[in-house]
């Protein structure tokens, strides 16, 4: 007889999704909107199969080692896996899943709201008004800068990356990517996008630089200090990824001095030193973590989950299985 497979849910996830998991499987959900913590995460992994698992667990090397034989399966609800420990995972026969294509849409919306946010200085707007300071329409008042024209540098012309392009297109701007790997022609020839082989000379041209790329060891801080000085002081970047792509304390100096015209950040670095001096700085629009947060996207990325969950049990491949790229 069958022991029923038992999955673990981390946190707390729209209600459909809870349902529809509880109606499919042996599972345990969390009431928790805060992640669990690295002991607890291990208890529940010795006790179950299937680990449902979102941004904020710490599921490193030291949880794998500690996790016993019984967890085979990691189903992270998110794209980023950044959290995970991929090789420690594989080192202990555990497959791991992520949910991209369904949030691409919604967070590339975000990545284009903040690359004409920043130029067209939308917050500073805001709180002038809030704050009472503005006293009726002058020629001079409040200007920024048009995208249109400009050249926007994506790197990483991934799902996300492909669905900025496209909206950036739509508004005017040239297309420029760097990646690990050039893409298919046709999406190139379909985006008008320019391949630079070389992030630097790429970084030298464009006037604005979306990330797009996932966070990987081979992609800590990017952009350095030295690449962010490649750019030009009228340039801007935008983030929708992860802060740590970024060196974020040497973007607000730049910013700061005047070095770069501003920055849009969806993610923010978690030293409050760094991220309230971003905070404080009128060019940098920054955002909590919001480019997925739209009910669709999430309740897309939950399915996405259980197919993973599902097909992962029944015994065949799941469609989103995560492959480290360095091994
Ligand atoms: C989510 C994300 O906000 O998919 C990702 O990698 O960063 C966002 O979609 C988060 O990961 C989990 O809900």
């Amino acid at each position: 007889t069958d022991t029923p497979c038992k999955i673990t849910v981390t946190r707390r996830l729209p209600a459909e999704i809870e349902l529809r998991l509880a109606d499919l499987f042996d599972v345990t959900l969390s009431d928790d909107d805060r992640p669990m913590s690295p002991e607890a995460l291990v208890e529940a992994a010795r006790d179950s199969d299937v680990i449902a698992s979102t941004l904020g667990d710490r599921l490193d090397a030291e949880f794998f080692a500690n996790a016993g034989d019984r967890l085979k399966l990691v189903a992270n609800f998110g794209a980023g896996v950044d959290h995970i420990d991929l090789k420690a995972a594989i080192a202990h026969g555990v497959t791991v899943t992520n949910t991209p294509s369904v949030l691409a849409e919604d967070a590339a919306d975000i990545a284009m709201a903040l690359i004409l946010a920043v130029p067209r200085r939308l917050v500073e707007g805001v709180k002038a008004l809030e704050s009472g300071k503005f006293d009726g329409w002058s020629p001079t008042w409040m200007l920024g800068h048009s995208v249109r024209g400009k050249k926007l540098g994506i790197i990483g012309l991934g799902r996300v990356g492909q669905a900025v392009a496209r909206r950036a297109k739509a508004f005017g701007l040239s297309v420029h990517y760097h990646s690990r790997n050039r893409i298919n022609p046709h999406v190139e020839n379909e985006l008008e996008a320019t391949y630079w082989e070389s992030l630097d000379q790429m970084l030298a041209r464009v006037d604005i630089v979306s990330v797009n790329c996932p966070h990987t060891p081979a992609t800590y801080h990017l952009l350095s200090a030295r690449r962010l000085k490649l750019l030009h002081p009228d340039a801007f970047v935008v983030n929708v990824s992860r802060s740590e792509i970024i060196d974020e304390a040497a973007l607000a100096d730049m910013i700061e001095k005047g070095q770069l015209a501003g920055a849009g950040l969806d993610v923010t670095n978690p030293s409050p030193t760094v991220s309230r001096k971003l905070m404080r700085l009128p060019n940098v629009v920054m955002l909590p973590h919001m480019a997925s947060a739209t009910r669709e996207s999430r309740l897309d990325m939950g399915e996405r989950m259980l197919i993973n969950i599902k097909m992962f049990i029944d015994g065949h491949k799941p469609p989103d299985r995560v492959i480290p790229e360095f091994l």
